[in-house]
């Protein structure tokens, strides 16, 4: 197994020194925003993470390794060059195999770090069951990794291009939590509440991490999702970003947009649909997460030893 992971010099020290170490996702970068905001928020979200006490770890596939902590050159990359696969769970071994590169989603993000030993994770928002997936089947894996991995994903809930009633149904038969800081609402990325109701509500990062403790303590597979609403002053209208989520689900379906590429197509004709307002929320909101991800972190960290 050793043969394919590698740790970046930064995160290996962090290993030895027994430093808290979040986890960071590379599709966000190569297909969750455009260049050059994606390299940009990378490196501040990283630096957000260092300021908090913790050391950041951006996975990605490089070269038939799985790479935890990514080089500037390595970022940049990920960030501006087309043709990088999305990698999700079913997509690891062939990357690796064939010396591809790949950006991990959520769910293979939450594979590697678990590798890894990281068991904290920061993202923008996590995939889920699409809208109309009852007739089209397409449910991310995102879900079925939150079930079995053992990592705990800091987001600012999913976006309504999915079924977030459904998301929530899937995750609950999964046996996830999803727990809200300091909101009882789940937060549906760009605006910080939904009409669905997280399961816990926890008001101080000392509930999420002693919860997280006790999860693992009596060896219950599985992740969390701590759902962190956006900030205020990016929060969305939610009439303005409603109308452009529906327009955007109309044209990918009239372009029989499906698969991989559905989420991706979503996200860039948001954002064209808002004049590049969704963006600015999107980094926001990941650079927010980053912040509760890493005290997060230390909290586990200090509560572990
Ligand atoms: N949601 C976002 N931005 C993203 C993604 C989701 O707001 O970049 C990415 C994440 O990497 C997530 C993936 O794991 O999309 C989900 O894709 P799919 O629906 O194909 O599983
Ligand atoms: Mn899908």
């Amino acid at each position: 197994m050793k043969n394919y992971i590698e740790l970046s010099q930064e995160v290996q020290e962090a290993k030895e020194h027994g430093k808290p170490i979040v986890a960071l996702e590379s599709t966000i970068i190569s297909h969750g925003m455009p260049y050059p905001q994606n390299v940009k928020t990378a490196r501040e979200v990283e630096q957000i993470v260092r300021d908090h006490g913790a050391v950041p770890a951006t996975i990605a596939i490089i070269n038939g390794k799985i790479k935890i902590g990514l080089s500037d050159e390595e970022l940049e990359s990920f960030g501006n060059s087309t043709g990088i696969a999305k990698a999700s769970r079913r997509d690891l071994p062939y990357l690796l195999a064939t010396q591809q590169k790949g950006a991990t989603t959520v769910a293979a993000t939450m594979i590697c770090a678990e590798l890894a030993d990281i068991s904290i994770f920061v993202t923008g928002g996590i995939g889920g069951v699409h809208r109309g997936a009852e007739t089209t089947m397409d449910i991310s894996a995102d879900l079925e990794e939150l079930a079995k991995t053992n990592v705990a994903v800091i987001c600012a809930g999913a976006k309504s291009i999915l079924d977030l009633g459904l998301t929530m149904e899937y995750l609950e038969t999964k046996g996830v939590p999803v727990i809200g800081y300091q909101t009882d609402k789940l937060p549906a990325f760009y605006t910080r509440t939904s009409e669905y109701p997280v399961n816990f509500r926890a008001d101080s990062v000392e509930t999420i991490t002693t919860t997280l403790k006790a999860k693992w303590d009596l060896n219950m597979t599985g992740g969390a999702v701590i759902a962190n609403p956006i900030p205020e002053e990016y929060a969305m209208s939610e009439e303005f970003i409603s109308k452009a989520i529906e327009s955007a689900l109309q044209e990918a379906e009239q372009k029989g947009i499906s698969g991989k590429d559905a989420t991706p197509f979503l996200l860039g004709k948001v954002k064209e649909l808002t004049d590049g307002k969704s963006l600015d929320a999107n980094i926001a909101l990941v650079k927010n997460n980053a912040v509760i991800g890493a005290k997060i972190a230390v909290g586990l960290t200090l509560l572990n030893n």
